[in-house]
Order: structure tokens, then C-alpha cells, then sequence
């Protein structure tokens, strides 16, 4: 009697801890909020069946508790078929149904006015370039990578399409406007994640990986590196901030001066 007791108690108690609390802060754009029901689902039916299982099971073997002799059973083949059925059908329905949220993110178009913006994930830590008015970034030369200068790139400093990036430790964007970040890697692996956008892409040293999303609620959220890529790991976060489009016009042509200023 116990252990049904023990069951039916660690089931509410597992329950309750989903039920207590906002597991993650709020979203902040169409695709969290899609992320977010589909999630909510998911886990009320998956929930639910573990509640009634963890009930049943309880029960079962209060029913028993005093059977002193174990008794042979051969199973029920049409119970077997039901239950398996409604597990492969309730397994494919979820799949099918968060494929276009997926999608949406790793297969839509970018829109043409999206803004570009360049992520460089390095050992350990994020920087962030933008093509500047022109459009178009500098050509990239691993000989020029260097941190201390300020070229964590490697942006070839005699291409002139450079002259106008604006290379920064924190990524800006405008509240509202799509936005294409692609990713690359100078390292080894890491993961590009921010919570409130529901958003998680790899960076792959090799590779140049497109992100794309919007956000829509100006504020700051943690950029944090969501793959173990060395000792120092734990250090390796940076922030989002989403600006009101005007606030970010301003900061992108205080930026430009600058870059002018130090080009003469
Ligand atoms: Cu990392």
C-alpha cells in the first residue's frame, strides 16, 4: 500500500513542478508564441497520460497487495494493438505539427528588406559585424585575424567594401524588422541561443549557417553559447538587444562617424 502511496505521490509531486512555475522567460516574437502552444500541448498530453499511467500503476498494485501467488497471463493482443496505435498516432500528430513551426524558421524565405548581420562565435566569445550602407562586408583574410585590434574576423583592412562594418560584441537589431544572421565559427563547435526568441542554430567552424527571426519587444536578452566547447564555456555569452528602429537608425550612424573619424 505503500509503494502505491509513494507512486501516486511522486507523480503529483512531478506534476506540480511543471504546473509551479514559467519555465522559460516570455517570447518575444510570432514563433515563440507558436513555439510555446505547441510545447503547451505536448506536454499537457504527454503529461496527462503520465498521470494516469502513474494512477493506474498505483492502483494495480494496491489491488494485489495481499495476492500471494503469482498468476500466468498471457497478455491481451487487442489492448497491446490499441495502445501502441494510439502512441504511434499521437507521437506522428505532435511531430507533424510542430514541422511547421520548424520550417518556418529553417526553411522560410528571408524577407528582402531583412537585415544582414554577420555572427562570429570563437573561443570564447561572440562578435557581430554589419555590411554598413554599401551593403557589402570586407573580405575576410585569416591572416588579419586579431582580437586585440579589434578584427576578431580577420576583415582584410585594405578591401575597401570594409571601411563602412561595424563590428560590435553584442548583437543590435531594430524591433520589428526580419532579421538573417549568419553564423560562422573560427573553433570549434558552439550553439547560438536565445531564450526568448525559442531560437537554438550550431556553428560549425567550415560553415556559414543562416538564422533567421524577428523580434518584436525592444529590450536586452542573454546571447548564451549553448554547446560545451571548452574550459572556459560558462564564459561565453553576450547580450540581444532590440531597439525601437529609430533608437537603432541612431546607434548605426553614431557608429559610421566613429568609423569615419578613425579612418582619417
Ligand atoms: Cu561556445
Amino acid at each position: 500500500m505503500l509503494v502505491s502511496i509513494l507512486i501516486w505521490v511522486l507523480a503529483l509531486l512531478t506534476a506540480g513542478m511543471f504546473l509551479a512555475r514559467e519555465w522559460f522567460p516570455p517570447g518575444i516574437n510570432d514563433h515563440a508564441r507558436a513555439f510555446d502552444s505547441q510545447f503547451q500541448l505536448t506536454l499537457l498530453l504527454t503529461g496527462g497520460i503520465f498521470l494516469v499511467a502513474q494512477a493506474a500503476l498505483g492502483f494495480v498494485i494496491l489491488r494485489a497487495r495481499n495476492r500471494t501467488r503469482a498468476v500466468h497471463s498471457e497478455g491481451n493482443n487487442r489492448l497491446e494493438i490499441v495502445w501502441t496505435a494510439a502512441t504511434a498516432a499521437l507521437f506522428l500528430g505532435a511531430v507533424f505539427l510542430s514541422t511547421r513551426i520548424f520550417t518556418n524558421v529553417q526553411l522560410g524565405l528571408p524577407a528582402t528588406n531583412a537585415l544582414r548581420v554577420e555572427a562570429l562565435a570563437k573561443q570564447f566569445s561572440w562578435s557581430f559585424r554589419y555590411p554598413g550602407p554599401d551593403g557589402k562586408y570586407a573580405r575576410l583574410d585569416i591572416r588579419q585575424i586579431n582580437d586585440a585590434s579589434g578584427n576578431p574576423f580577420g576583415q582584410d583592412e585594405k578591401d575597401a567594401a570594409g571601411k563602412d562594418d561595424i563590428v560590435t560584441a553584442a548583437l543590435r537589431v531594430p524591433a520589428g524588422r526580419d532579421v538573417e544572421l549568419m553564423l560562422r565559427g573560427r573553433d570549434v563547435i558552439h550553439n547560438f541561443f536565445v531564450r526568448e526568441l525559442r531560437l537554438k542554430q550550431d556553428v560549425v567552424p567550415g560553415m556559414l549557417i543562416p538564422l533567421r527571426f524577428r523580434a518584436d519587444v525592444p529590450g536586452t536578452y542573454e546571447v548564451a553559447c549553448s554547446e560545451l566547447c571548452g574550459l572556459g564555456h560558462h564564459l561565453m555569452r553576450t547580450v540581444l538587444i532590440v531597439m525601437p528602429p529609430a533608437e537603432f537608425a541612431a546607434w548605426e550612424k553614431d557608429a559610421l562617424d566613429q568609423l569615419r573619424a578613425q579612418g582619417q
